[in-house]
């Protein structure tokens, strides 16, 4: 049985009062919760400070390219769909620089979790706006304010049948880890977006302004209703819903691909004459 201890990895570099602190502890404590060891799980993420998270946790790990974590953990999962494969980005990362990768995983719907860090600007490259910056903020580079609309990061997910589809705040550890444990045990793509201040570059979206906003969406509402759960998805301004917004069964890609449904390709006999005789077939 694994202890918090066992999750330790290197002292994170980030800011002091930083909403990833909170993401981080509340991660470890649902993978203790869920009983996952280290070596059963891995992390896959881009740059930014949010793409660090795989240097504080220790477990199987990728550290790719901005925007990229989403192929890599695409290629990690269809060679072993035992494993929960944990995307986690931020918002430039994932809504930005590798958007198009989003699209088609989630149409897809492989069975990634993905954990985006949305903190509604560029933190590491020291606050440039980024897709879900709100429309008139003020930047460096942006001295006349945000042109640009904010992407709706989950009425975009619903849009394209996305099979989770949830949002979290870093400052509330108790139902961040419920969704945590949730999106992981999920059998197609979730995504789970996840509210974090960044408390040196974005001095709008802070602790005060989300604690007066967020709430969390009441127990009897369903997440089946995609219809239901785009009018919730809208909801940005004074309320902000907290909770799974959208849900669907729709089959995780891994168990449509007949040659891998059963055995995961890690676990699969290597035949190299079946090889040759295929490379062949393109000679
Ligand atoms: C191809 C490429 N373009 C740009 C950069 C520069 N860059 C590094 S991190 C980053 C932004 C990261 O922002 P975000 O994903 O929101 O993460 P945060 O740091 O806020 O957690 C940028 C633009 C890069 N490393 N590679
Ligand atoms: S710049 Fe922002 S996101 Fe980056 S560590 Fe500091 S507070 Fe966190």
């Amino acid at each position: 049985m694994p202890v918090l201890e066992d999750y330790k990895g290197q002292t994170p570099a980030w800011c002091p009062g930083c909403g990833n602190f909170g993401i981080l502890k509340t991660f470890k404590e649902a993978v203790l919760e869920l009983s996952l060891a280290p070596h059963q799980f891995i992390i896959v993420s881009g740059i930014g400070q949010s793409s660090k998270f795989p240097h504080y946790v220790k477990c199987n790990a990728f550290n790719g390219l901005h925007g990229r974590a989403l192929p890599v953990a695409t290629g990690v999962r269809l060679a072993n769909h035992d494993m929960p494969v944990i995307a986690v980005t931020g918002d430039g990362d994932c809504y930005g620089e590798g958007g198009n990768h989003l699209i088609h995983a989630m149409r897809k719907n492989i069975g990634i979790t993905l954990f985006v860090h949305n903190n509604q600007i560029y933190g590491l490259t020291k606050g440039q706006p980024s897709p879900t910056s709100m429309e008139g903020m003020v930047t460096k580079n942006h001295p006349f304010g945000v042109f640009a609309e904010q992407l709706n990061p989950l009425a975009f997910a619903i849009a394209l049948d996305c099979s989770f589809v949830a949002r979290s705040y870093a400052g509330d550890s108790g139902h961040l880890k419920g969704l945590m444990k949730e999106a992981i045990r999920h059998e197609g793509f979730s995504l789970l977006d996840i509210l974090q201040p960044c408390v040196t570059f974005n001095k709008i979206n802070t602790y005060e302004w989300y604690a007066k906003r967020v709430y969390h969406i009441e127990a009897e509402y369903n997440p089946e209703d995609r219809a239901g759960a785009f009018s919730r998805a809208l909801e940005w301004g004074d309320r902000i819903p907290l909770g799974i917004l959208y849900r669907n069964q729709r089959p995780a890609l891994e168990k449509r691909i007949p040659v891998i449904s059963d055995t995961p390709l890690v676990r699969q006999p290597f035949d190299s004459t079946k090889l040759e005789t295929t490379l062949k077939g393109f000679y």
